[in-house]
């Protein structure tokens, strides 16, 4: 399937991996990668030295082009700006904030930079700032979320804009990607849906949780922060959200939630651990390889497209 992403990126398939903190690392990006997806590493919180390693094992495991996800609301982010520049990394994407101050000097590197934006007004300000491609991520997406809905801010950051849109949150079979084309996006991101892959490195109470859950099984937490989260539906999850609306302070959410995605990704901490995940979990139902993920989603997608 061509498109102006799988130009831009020099992929194969129009999928990005989603940049998933304590998640999206080596094995998982090279097999997105390797599967003629866009593997993607993402930085999160962690020290700009280890996404270096993070990066260099990826390449000694495929060839093929992958990117590099920069948190920007982390400490290290400034440092790690650097590290994809001195890695000659292909593409970044950026979450949770505006990566404006960075993008000249990833463009002047020849780094492609497209931010996730959760609405018309930063995608339109991306644009003037030089992004080659936007993610329009809606609110259905797992981790921290804008407001508004794939379906209804696809098409119009889609009208705002030129450079090629991908569409984001709910996304994670053909249906979805044939959607998204439709709504005028020229790719597609996808997190939850390789939650579930073989090659994904996460607690297998993680990956089980992903696979059990149904339709109504995320919920948000941290609303009153600024910073909302989705994330599984949990005895710990429940609390949180219960915690909230009886009027606890930001700091004491802030020490219930201190490594809670490590928690979740690294220890299957199910007391404890936040499980960020998307809102279309209860489609996810078996572990697969990367590889037929990608492959069985783009054979429905252009079935569907025919039609
Ligand atoms: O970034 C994400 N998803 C994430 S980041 C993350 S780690 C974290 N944990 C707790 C609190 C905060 C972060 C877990 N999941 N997705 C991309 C995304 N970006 N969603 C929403 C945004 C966003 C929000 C505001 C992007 C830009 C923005 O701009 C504000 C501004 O400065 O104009």
């Amino acid at each position: 399937m061509k498109t102006k992403i799988t130009e831009l990126l020099n992929i194969k398939y129009p999928i990005l991996q989603g940049g998933m903190a304590w998640i999206s690392e080596h094995k998982l990006a090279a097999a997105v990668s390797g599967a003629g997806g866009a593997g993607i590493i993402a930085g999160g919180n962690a020290p700009a030295e280890v996404i270096r390693e993070e990066i260099r094992k990826t390449r000694a495991l495929t060839d093929k082009p992958f990117g590099v996800n920069i948190m920007l609301m982390s400490p290290n982010a400034e440092e790690l700006a650097q590290v994809v520049i001195d890695e000659k990394i292909a593409f970044v994407t950026t979450g949770a904030g505006n990566p404006g101050k960075f993008v000249e000097r990833w463009k002047a590197a020849g780094i492609k930079v497209i931010p996730v934006v959760p609405g018309v007004a930063l995608a339109k300000r991306m644009e003037r700032s030089g992004a080659d491609a936007l993610i329009a991520e809606g609110t259905e997406s797992g981790g921290h979320i804008g407001e508004n809905t794939t379906m209804c801010l696809v098409p119009q950051v889609v009208d705002a804009v030129s450079v090629p849109v991908i569409a984001a949150g709910g996304i994670a079979d053909g249906r979805g990607v044939a959607a998204s084309l439709m709504l005028g996006a020229e790719g597609v991101q996808v997190g939850t849906a390789f939650l579930a892959a073989e090659e994904c490195q996460i607690h297998a109470n993680f990956k089980e949780l992903v696979v059990r859950a149904k339709d109504t099984d995320t919920i948000v937490t941290g609303r009153f922060t600024g910073h909302p989260c989705r994330c599984i539906k949990t005895k710990f999850s429940r609390a949180l959200v219960q915690h909230e609306k009886d009027g606890i302070t930001p700091e004491e959410f802030e020490n219930m939630t201190v490594g809670a995605l490590k928690k979740a990704a690294a220890d299957g901490n199910i007391e404890e651990g936040s499980f960020l995940c998307g809102a279309i979990a209860g489609m996810i139902d078996r572990i697969q390889p990367a590889d037929e993920i990608i492959r069985e989603m783009f054979n429905r997608a252009n079935e569907l497209l025919k039609r």
